[in-house]
């Protein structure tokens, strides 16, 4: 009796020690956990609790669950949770270097996407540093197209269309082609699209199959304007406080992600957009007019950009054309 009351002691006091120094973080994410994104967020915490032993487990929160994809950022920030996983460029009002992403038809294939971030990983971890962030790994949405409840030839057709906005360049965009933005999360565009607060939008194949636009859109023009990146992003005062060997976790786990995350963007690529017209989606590329119209919109913003992020900008797409 005696001997299992010591062994009873001992064990509660194990457990004890290992709560003692076992940490949970909450890990929001915008995107809904199907989504390739947060299955890669689900996979990176994974390995980041089976690599710590449990001593810091990552429980992820998708579908803007814990906070929407706006307010992500803020919370990881200002220490309400301590990572978090959202659309880097949901950030360009902050600071337009967020944007240089979503600048159209710069960096419109994955190699090109994978250089460009290359280019302005720099600037990027300084200016995250100085908001208290560490990024920890980035992965590319696939390309950029645009979704209608119509078939549409030229710019001169958008006048008017309530078009769902996820960004300050996706807003820019409408302003430019007539249209009127409206910014909606991921989370509630099919609710959008079928109640008509919005009938258009750029974003992935991804994002439409995901959302099931088909119930409410009927064309897809695959125009590849950009590829826009999440993140994964850590309050850097939390990530400063994590031992070595903990960090050396955080990172090798970060470097599977970011790989796997790619390979994932690229297959989902074509598999979605064959699903978006399997559903019953015209699924083309923009014809002659509107491309060539679309091409001017993207020099002005192009140039717009370029105004506003300065010499900085300039070396980030200057080191990009390096490569060309
Ligand atoms: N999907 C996200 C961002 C880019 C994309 O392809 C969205 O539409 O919110």
């Amino acid at each position: 009796m005696k001997k299992l009351a010591t062994l009873a002691t001992i064990a509660t006091g194990l457990a004890l020690s290992t709560a003692a120094y076992a940490e949970q973080w909450d890990l929001p994410m915008a995107y809904s956990a199907t989504n390739f994104h947060s299955a890669v967020g689900a996979e990176f915490a994974q390995c980041v609790t089976a690599g710590t032993g449990g001593a810091l487990t990552l429980v992820t929160h998708p579908g803007g669950s814990l906070f929407a994809g706006g307010e992500i950022k803020r919370a990881v920030q200002t220490g309400q949770v301590n990572i978090g996983e959202r659309l880097l460029s949901g950030h360009q009002n902050e600071n337009v270097l967020f944007g240089f992403d979503s600048i159209p038809f710069l960096a419109t294939s994955f190699e090109d996407s994978e250089r460009l971030f290359e280019a302005a990983k720099g600037p990027l971890n300084a200016a995250l540093e100085a908001q208290n962030l560490h990024m920890l790994y980035s992965v590319p949405w696939p390309s950029q197209g645009l979704y209608f409840n119509r078939a549409i030839e030229s710019t001169s057709e958008m006048a008017g269309i309530k078009f769902r906005s996820y960004n300050a360049a996706t807003a820019r965009l409408a302003e430019l082609t007539g249209m009127l933005p409206v910014s909606i999360e991921a989370a509630e565009i099919s609710q959008a699209f079928a109640t008509g607060v919005a009938e258009s939008m750029i974003s992935s194949g991804s994002t439409g199959y995901d959302r099931k636009v088909w119930e409410s859109l009927t064309h897809f023009y695959d125009v590849q304007a950009w590829l826009p990146r999440n993140y994964m992003l850590v309050n850097l005062e939390a990530w400063n406080g994590l031992d070595a060997s903990t960090q050396n976790v955080m990172t090798g786990c970060a470097s599977m992600a970011e790989y796997a995350g790619d390979w994932r963007s690229i297959e989902y690529s074509g598999f979605t957009l064959n699903k978006l017209s399997e559903n019953g989606m015209v699924v083309a590329p923009a014809g002659e007019q509107l491309a060539a119209e679309l091409r001017e919109i993207g020099a002005t913003m192009t140039a717009e950009w370029l105004e506003k992020a300065g010499a900085e900008g300039q070396a980030i797409i200057d080191a990009f054309n390096a490569g060309n």
